[in-house]
């Protein structure tokens, strides 16, 4: 399958909510599966979607040992994928929905590969990102992920800070009221400032007003409609959203 193919196949799956089946594609390397990516991502820009991310994955333990995987990856968002921190997520067009708790930061100045990535961040947030890979039973080789744009499906930000220590924060992720997963922002990476200088080294240079996903401190959990979910960090606050099945009820009530 050349770029533009598979490019357009996980476009159609992701629209249309029926994922392909992984290890087909013939993908075997990263920059083959970073040209489809691109490929991907510039679909969505032509249905006017707008730049507004760029993400880190694979930079936690948990989430390499949850997907089999070793290697960091990265990938785009956009300005559809955003969900007002307390927002309505309407979940029904996913396939298979998961939600990580992460840290965001957010540019003030360009990042550029080299020098002090820090010096580029004017804030810092806790961050919810929800996942949903467009192949069967999230099951895909490394290059496959890379190309379904690192499985990027939407995030929500809660209130930035201009704090800068983000060392060895406890991260609590919890749907509606229960604790589901607990860590700590060491786990990515081993600081979320790493995370930063690789985003610098893989992405820069990117602009001011770009908001970066670190990357998850816990392994991801599904998502079911109806869930009220919530990130808290240490120090940073808490950030939420609450799924729901618009598209599932207005085709049932079509159906009645
Ligand atoms: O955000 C990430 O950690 C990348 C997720 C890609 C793999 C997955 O679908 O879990
Ligand atoms: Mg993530």
């Amino acid at each position: 399958m050349n770029a533009g193919t598979l490019a357009e196949a996980l476009d159609r799956a992701a629209l249309d909510g029926r994922p392909l089946a992984g290890g087909a594609s013939g993908l075997t390397d990263t920059a083959g599966a970073y040209e489809v990516q691109s490929a991907l991502v510039a679909r969505r820009l032509a249905r006017g979607e707008r730049l507004t991310g760029f993400k880190l994955g694979f930079t936690s333990q948990a989430k390499m040992r949850q997907m089999g995987v070793a290697d960091l990856i990265h990938g785009r968002l956009t300005d559809r994928m955003e969900v007002p921190d307390g927002g309505r997520l309407d979940v029904s067009g996913l396939i298979h929905p998961r939600v990580e708790p992460e840290v965001a930061f957010l540019l003030g100045d360009t990042l550029l590969p080299g020098g002090d990535p820090m010096a580029a961040v004017s804030a810092v947030a806790p961050a919810l990102e929800v996942i949903d890979s467009r192949y069967d039973g999230f099951r895909f080789s490394l290059p496959e992920v890379i190309a379904d744009n690192t499985s990027a499906a939407h995030y929500a930000v809660g209130a930035w800070w201009t704090t800068r220590d983000l060392g060895g924060l406890g991260v609590l992720l919890e749907l509606d009221g229960r604790t589901v997963e607990t860590g700590s922002t060491a786990a990515i990476l081993g600081h979320p400032l790493r995370a930063l200088a690789a985003a610098a080294r893989l992405g820069g240079p990117l602009e001011p007003g770009t908001v970066i996903l670190a990357g998850a401190a816990t392994a991801a959990v599904p998502l079911p409609p109806g869930t009220h979910v919530r990130a808290t960090v240490a120090g940073l606050g808490t950030v939420a959203l609450t799924t729901e099945a618009v598209g599932t009820a207005d085709v049932a009530r079509e159906d009645a």
